[in-house]
């Protein structure tokens, strides 16, 4: 029997829950099943596999398998669609979605917002409701239930990145090669974690991954003002691929709000964060709603408002107002 398990790609959280839902399936649904991983991208994906159902956008004609199952990611309203598990707040696309997947009756679809990591929702179901016995898995799951809910202890946790599943976490997301993501998420259950951040195609693509990463450190060192409440970091004199956002609180870890620009080689990025080491209860503004009156989007406590490359100047200016802003006492409520 074929299972297709999508996964939410290039995320710690989705292949953790590729990795449990291909143990329950091989335990519950068939222990012959030939499994068909595919991940999933909001986005176009930037690599070209071997194989154009590596991974990509979510649409129909992802549901292959004899048994189809989506994992940290999307609702899709179609009958070939199994198993479903997913706590993003953007989980529907429409209220039809919606519709139909509270109308369901087959038991086999979860939703839950509340959970910090699709990887903890996922076991907790399947042990509810399906006899499924996650408990040899507790250390993928504590850490995907951290990572995915950014509850580290301090900000030198996250940017340091010397825990081994912080590694992997780092590798995950920056891993351009399908089939070594394939690889890993069945050894996700066999080893321990600091096994996993020691395999040799982990370990080799991430010393250029963890040297650009200290170079971002250094560059937003040498950049960086603080201004009141918000770490204000203009970093668009040069080109980066992404910038952990957790290093503005590495250098202030009093500071409650961060603005960062960035360049890439296709856009301008302001992105806009509250501490997530900061008391919730003094959070003075939405960020979601910030964001929204430029162009972007995001949640109450993180967002991004997103240009064209070329227009990195506007994307300065639009960050000098969000200073002001959230450092002002014109305060927009919080939801
Ligand atoms: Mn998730």
């Amino acid at each position: 029997m074929k299972v297709a398990i999508l996964f939410h790609d290039n995320c710690f959280d989705g292949l953790a829950s590729a990795a449990l839902f291909h143990q329950f399936a091989k335990t519950h649904i068939d222990p012959h099943l030939e499994p068909l991983f595919g991940g999933l991208m909001h986005v176009r994906p930037t690599e070209i596999g071997e194989r154009p159902m590596d991974t990509g956008p979510l649409g129909p004609w992802r549901l292959v398998g004899d048994v189809n199952a989506i994992l940290d990611f999307r609702y899709v309203v179609d009958e070939r669609l199994h198993w479903w598990f997913d706590h993003h707040r953007s989980a529907f696309e429409s209220d039809e979605a919606r519709r139909h997947f509270e109308a369901d009756e087959t038991g086999k679809k979860y939703f839950d917002p509340s959970a910090p990591s699709c990887t903890g929702l996922l076991s907790r179901m399947l042990a509810r409701d399906h006899g499924f016995d996650a408990s040899a898995f507790s250390e993928l799951l504590h850490w995907a239930e951290i990572i995915d809910s950014a509850r580290f202890s301090d900000p030198k946790m996250a940017v340091e990145l010397t825990e081994p599943a912080l590694r992997l976490m780092t590798w995950i997301e920056s891993s351009t090669v399908f089939k070594e993501r394939e690889t890993l998420i069945p050894l996700m259950l066999k080893k321990p974690l600091f096994e996993l951040a020691r395999l040799p195609f982990v370990s080799s693509a991430l010393e250029p991954i963890l040297e650009r990463h200290w170079q971002n450190v250094e560059a937003m060192r040498s950049r960086h003002r603080r201004e009141g409440d918000v770490v204000w970091c203009d970093l668009t004199d040069r080109v980066v691929d992404a910038v952990n956002k957790f290093i503005p609180y590495y250098l202030h870890p009093d500071a409650r709000y961060a603005v960062v620009v960035t360049r890439t080689g296709s856009r301008s990025k302001i992105s806009i964060g509250y501490s997530p080491w900061a008391p919730p209860e003094d959070r003075q503004h939405d960020i979601s709603v910030l964001c929204e009156r430029y162009g972007g989007g995001g949640h109450s406590v993180v967002g991004a408002v997103s240009l064209p490359a070329e227009d990195s100047d506007r994307a300065v200016e639009i960050g000098r107002e969000l200073v002001l802003t959230l450092n002002g006492s014109a305060s927009i409520p919080a939801r």
